[in-house]
């Protein structure tokens, strides 16, 4: 499919992923139609190059001779344009994602998991970068493979984040490494089981063509849907789990993260030296150094990288110190594995001291999950969002528990009961879109009230 002249590409979904394939298609000689439900920002770029828009869509159906449809990452099965979808060919729609690989000549190194994926990619690209690589970070981290494509730089490596919405239809994707960082329940709200979304995740394993590479958490080694992959490919493991003896792993001490080589632990750089913290941050590490290896790329070279690698915003992000209350955000913690990771990181460091606010869109996610974590570190519960309810009731023998209508009452409960040496936790456990228009926003507005306290304390 290196041309499409003359090509009929229906486009679903005209946000950055939809606009960026449907102008890869027309660059390729097709002829593009690109729906949306609403209005469409980028239209008068769009129809200058070709591209025929139809925006406030309202029909389920679309008439006209199709060669191939091309569907958006955020298009669910069941909405208006999942269900135009639906009624075509399963063979004729692809994934943007799936659609832009097609025409990608550089190596793709994929990474899906459940929680840490951008960091991942961040930090693996800024490894690659290092050693004195081209490469880029695309995908679900904000830059569609097709805009890539459209930019046409030079690159040696493209680091992909995956999504279980771009696996939806993918196939084929000519992966040059696939890497799973870890399987925990989430988007139960768009696959409807959990079965249905960690195929997905396995998915893109399976897809990788033999001639590329597999690196994978430890624990999910014996998993038996993930066999057939392993069987028929090369693969490294990693894991923070000392005793599982991964081929990347943290020194039984804790203080190291380095490889197993012929039954010895060789230690490649000391946690002290890391600028994050966390089992989970150390366990991208070490997925990175897999990775790194795996493309028998000079780890040394790599390791000044990593060592000076900040994870992103919104993650186990320290704001400030205010009477002896430590404020953190952790807004990006959008399912309950991921708010159990920031519990336990910051309650091994700090027991029983955490006032924490969840809530938001429940993602049918298993709140029942976070009970360990709950009775061990936590004194306080703070609810907002849709799911307070259904929280609240999952955990109402557990914790002390109150729920509240808006954020910021929330926030300055939290700051009344509060006492020194105390931790102020934002860790949702749920998406954010019933109150914000992501998880930026709400740590922003997190931020924001904290540092506004800070100030009323320094008068
Ligand atoms: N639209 C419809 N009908 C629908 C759904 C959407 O018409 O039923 C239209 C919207 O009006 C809008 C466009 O489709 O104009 C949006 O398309 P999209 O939701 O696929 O969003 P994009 O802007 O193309 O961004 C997508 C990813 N979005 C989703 O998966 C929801 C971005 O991931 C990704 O960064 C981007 O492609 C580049 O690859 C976001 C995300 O939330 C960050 N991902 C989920 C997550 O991380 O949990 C999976």
């Amino acid at each position: 499919m290196n041309t499409l002249h003359a090509k009929r590409i229906l486009v679903l979904g005209a946000g950055v992923s939809g606009a960026a394939a449907a102008l890869l298609a027309v660059s390729k000689g097709a002829q593009v139609d690109l729906l949306d439900e609403r209005s469409i920002a980028q239209k008068p770029s769009l129809e200058a190059a070709g591209v025929l828009c139809h925006e406030d869509w309202e029909h389920e159906y679309w008439h006209g001779p199709i060669d191939l449809c091309v569907i958006s990452p955020g298009i669910a099965a069941n909405s208006l344009l999942g269900r135009i979808a639906a009624q075509l060919q399963s063979e004729l729609v692809l994934s943007e994602l799936s659609f832009a690989a097609h025409f990608c000549r550089v190596p793709l190194l994929a990474v899906t998991g459940s929680n840490g994926k951008t960091s991942t990619v961040e930090m693996l690209t800024a490894c690659l970068q290092a050693v004195g690589l081209r490469a880029l970070a695309a995908g679900n981290i904000g830059l569609p493979l097709s805009q890539v494509l459209l930019d046409a730089a030079e690159l040696d490596y493209i680091v992909l984040e995956v999504s279980t919405f771009q696996m939806e239809h993918s196939e084929n994707l000519p992966l040059h490494r696939a890497l799973l960082l870890n399987l925990s329940p989430d988007h139960l709200d768009r696959h409807g089981s959990i079965q249905a979304y960690y195929a997905l995740k396995i998915k893109m394993l399976e897809q990788t063509p033999e001639t590329g590479m597999i690196i994978l958490n430890r624990e999910l080694a014996q998993w038996k849907e993930l066999q057939t992959s392993l069987r028929l490919h090369r693969y490294l493991t990693f894991s923070a789990n000392a005793e599982l003896k991964a081929d990347f792993s943290l020194a039984a001490d804790a203080g190291a993260l380095g490889r197993n080589l012929k039954g010895s632990f060789l230690p490649l750089l000391n946690c002290s030296e890391l600028a994050f913290a966390g089992l989970h941050n150390y366990e991208n590490a070490l997925a990175v150094l897999a990775t790194l290896d795996s493309l028998e790329l000079p780890l040394d070279r790599a390791l000044p990288a990593l060592r000076d690698f900040r994870v992103g915003r919104h993650r186990l992000e320290f704001v400030a110190k205010v009477a002896g209350v430590s404020y953190i955000n952790d807004s990006k913690a959008t399912n309950v594995a991921a708010m159990c990771n920031a519990l336990t990181c910051i309650g091994k460091a700090k027991g029983k001291r955490i006032i924490l606010i969840a809530g938001g869109i429940d993602k049918d996610c298993r709140f029942n999950e976070a009970k360990t974590a709950l009775r061990m570190y936590v004194k306080q519960v703070l609810l907002i969002g849709r799911a307070r309810q259904t929280i609240g009731l999952a955990w109402q023998d557990l914790v002390p528990i109150e729920k509240f209508d808006d954020f910021n009452s929330a926030l300055t409960k939290a700051v009344q009961i509060a006492l020194p040496e105390d931790v102020v936790l934002l860790a949702p456990g749920c998406a954010s879109y019933d109150m914000f228009t992501g998880y930026e926003q709400r740590g922003e507005i997190f931020i924001e009230f904290v540092e506004k306290l800070k100030r009323s304390f320094q008068k």
